[in-house]
């Protein structure tokens, strides 16, 4: 047997039977609070269980049984934001009009709401079908629904009064999550909680809707926006204790750690630390149904609703001056408080006196740069379009951003970081874009990198023809705005084409220093004077008068002509060889000597051998102890012959 689990919410004007159809359904009264019962109306959310099987498919023979963890809302409008709070992460919500009173504002407020989160379906139950004309409220409902998502919605009446249409409700309820994929799991739990109390023996307990991922007991959460860390104790789901809590479930946690100071409704309990936002970068909806409102002017302050909290925003529109009904826009949400927020969230948005409902967004970008061109925001923008649209999503990124962190990219969407990788590795493979282990990049801007670093490449080959190369530091230079990565990438690239990594150069392969005309008789002169006294030759700064001494001697330098022993001193490789071919024969047969024995036999002053002898530690010919060289052993434990 399998068990899916769903979430279904409430939905509709207040009175119209959602409570009493919900006990119906489960056997429970959602309606838990003592005012609740007091007043007969809900304040808060409720919350029951139900057990559905599922109706026999040719297409899923195996038996299953839905779970689905029931959020009754409160109808009354001065409730709006607890009922928003319920329903921010449902698979399907239940509609409730009923019969005597029909279609109402907080039956037309909610349904807007439902179509703002982008709920993709709804079952209607037509209540209280024992106190009105059933088929004519049908019609009208059927009407209403029209030119919205739901237009082909069951509509199913009961009346729990009568004992009618509950089986018929159940039914209607099972085809609907049939026809449902699961919650995804996307390896990025989320638990937007929406109650924290105090269990006696037990300690804080919180509850919500878990989506994007699984919890275990033992985990180590984090509570946001306080950035609280904290473990598991132990996990209930409908009063069942688990040991793993998934995606769909209503899921109790206890975090025995935590007092109520802690957490409470509007916190979000995730399972990596991620970052908080305070702009948001969004399409704004409004409803053409909206009616007697006045637009959004740029500038206003309002409620965003996101999960089971709200922030105080100002609406900044990005292209218009006001927002009217049946319109939509970019704008972009600056929140008095930052908020954990994924791209792909939906919001609401009510006004700042919340009394009404007066859009929905789409979050397509996350505490963007003021610099952000209007073009790339419209690029990102079109993520509206279609926000389940992974390869859009990971295109417009790119392309908007231009470079990117791969490991790091749309970390907080909706979106499995194997799904991110699949498209990015798609777009490579189709040259839309490049990408190594740590970069990715629109292929258009790294074409110009590459560009500039070849002109670059070729311009020093052509100032400098005796250089082997461009110094990468200073490559380096030229290119400040671009991370220590992306240019270790760039250099990586260009290695694997025209250009080649020479020690601490680069260079186009088909270069060959060579040493221009004019360079010619500083370089005879440096030869002469090296080879004239070659076991002790004159310092640098002796050696060098000019610019163009330094030009030549560089290049045989780099030519290997002449050994670089340190700052002061250079040989010519001859005799830095013969030197070399004593020093080994003087230590062979496990000899050693101390560097005055070994100045002797080359018959070089103190001056040089000193240098000279580390030149050939370094370069592991020879190894110091104490006083005394001796010929490096090497790993074959045979005496280095070199
Ligand atoms: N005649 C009749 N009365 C009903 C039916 N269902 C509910 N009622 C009555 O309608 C009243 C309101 O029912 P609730 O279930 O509390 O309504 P609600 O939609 O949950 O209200 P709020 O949560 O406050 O928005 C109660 O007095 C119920 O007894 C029904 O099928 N027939
Ligand atoms: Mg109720």
């Amino acid at each position: 047997m399998i068990e899916k689990h769903f979430i279904l919410a409430t939905a509709g004007h207040v009175d119209h039977g959602k409570s009493a159809l919900v006990k119906a359904l489960t056997g429970t009264d959602p309606d838990r609070l003592p005012e609740e019962k007091a007043r007969g109306i809900t304040i808060d959310l409720g919350f029951a269980h139900l057990e559905l099987s599922a109706p026999p498919s040719t297409f899923n023979p195996q038996p299953s049984t839905f779970s689905v963890g029931i959020v009754d809302v409160p109808g009354h409008e001065d409730f709006v934001r607890n009922m928003i709070a319920g329903i921010g992460s449902i698979d399907l919500a239940l509609l409730v009009v009923a019969a005597d009173d029909g279609w109402m504002p907080q039956t037309e407020e909610h349904l807007q709401i439902l179509t703002y989160l982008g709920v993709k379906r709804i079952v209607v139950a037509l209540t209280k079908s024992d106190l009105g004309r059933v088929d004519i409220v049908r019609t009208k409902i059927r009407e209403q629904l029209k030119e919205t998502p739901f237009a082909e919605a069951p509509i199913i009446p009961t009346s729990v009064r009568a004992g009618e249409g509950i089986e018929n409700l159940k039914s209607a309820l099972a085809s609907e999550f049939a026809a449902l994929f699961p919650p995804r799991d996307i390896g990025k739990p989320r638990l937007f909680v929406d109650r924290a109390f105090k269990l006696q023996g037990i300690g804080t307990v919180v509850t919500g809707t878990l989506t994007g991922g699984t919890l275990r007991t033992g985990d180590t959460v984090s509570v946001q926006p306080r950035n609280i860390s904290a473990h598991i104790r132990s996990l209930q789901t409908h009063g069942r204790d688990v040991d793993l809590a998934q995606p769909g479930m209503r899921t109790a946690i206890s975090l025995p750690e935590l007092g109520l100071d802690h957490i409470k409704r509007g916190d979000v309990i995730v399972a990596t630390a991620y970052g908080l936002s305070s702009t948001l970068d969004v399409v704004l909806t409004r409803s053409a149904r909206l009616q007697r409102t006045p637009p959004i002017k740029s500038g206003t302050s309002a409620y965003v609703h996101h999960g089971t909290t709200r922030a105080l925003a100002k609406i900044i529109l990005a292209d218009t001056g006001a927002l009217s009904a049946g319109e939509n826009a970019i704008a972009q949400l600056r929140l008095e408080t930052p908020l954990l927020v994924f791209v792909g969230d939906r919001l609401i948005v009510r006004d700042a006196s919340e009394q009404r409902t007066i859009a929905g967004g789409l979050v397509f970008d996350l505490d963007s740069k003021d610099s952000r061109r209007s073009k790339e925001r419209a690029l990102l923008a079109t993520r509206a379009v279609a926000p389940d649209d992974i390869a859009l999503a990971v295109w417009t990124e790119v392309s908007a951003k231009g470079i990117i962190d791969p490991a790091r990219m749309l970390e907080q969407s909706r979106f499995s970081a194997t799904e991110i990788r699949t498209a990015l590795e798609r777009l490579a493979e189709h040259g839309e874009i490049f990408l190594s282990e740590n970069v990715g990049a629109k292929m258009l801007v790294w074409r110009e990198l590459r560009n500039r670093a070849a002109q670059l490449v070729d311009a020093d080959h052509k100032a400098h023809p005796e250089r082997r190369g461009l110094d990468l530091n200073e490559l380096r230079a030229s290119f400040a705005s671009i991370s220590a990565q992306v240019f270790d990438a760039l250099i990586v690239d260009l290695s694997q084409t025209d250009f080649i990594r020479a020690g601490s150069t680069i260079a186009r392969r088909s270069h060959r220093a060579s040493l221009p005309p004019e360079l010619k008789a500083a370089q005879e002169k440096i030869r002469a004077t090296l080879s004239a006294k070659p076991f002790d030759p004159p310092s640098r700064k002796d050696l060098l008068n000019n610019e163009r001494d330094h030009q030549a001697l560089r290049f045989l330098i780099e030519q290997e002509e002449v050994v670089e022993l340190n700052s002061e001193i250079v040989l010519t490789r001859a005799a830095a060889e013969q030197m070399r071919k004593v020093v080994v024969q003087t230590l062979s047969g496990n000899c050693s000597a101390t560097a005055s024995q070994l100045r002797q036999k080359i018959d070089t002053t103190r001056r040089v051998i000193i240098p000279f002898l580390e030149y050939l530690d370094r370069i592991g010919v020879t190894q110091r102890t104490g006083d005394v060289r001796q010929l490096r052993e090497t790993k074959s434990g045979a005496v280095a012959r070199r």
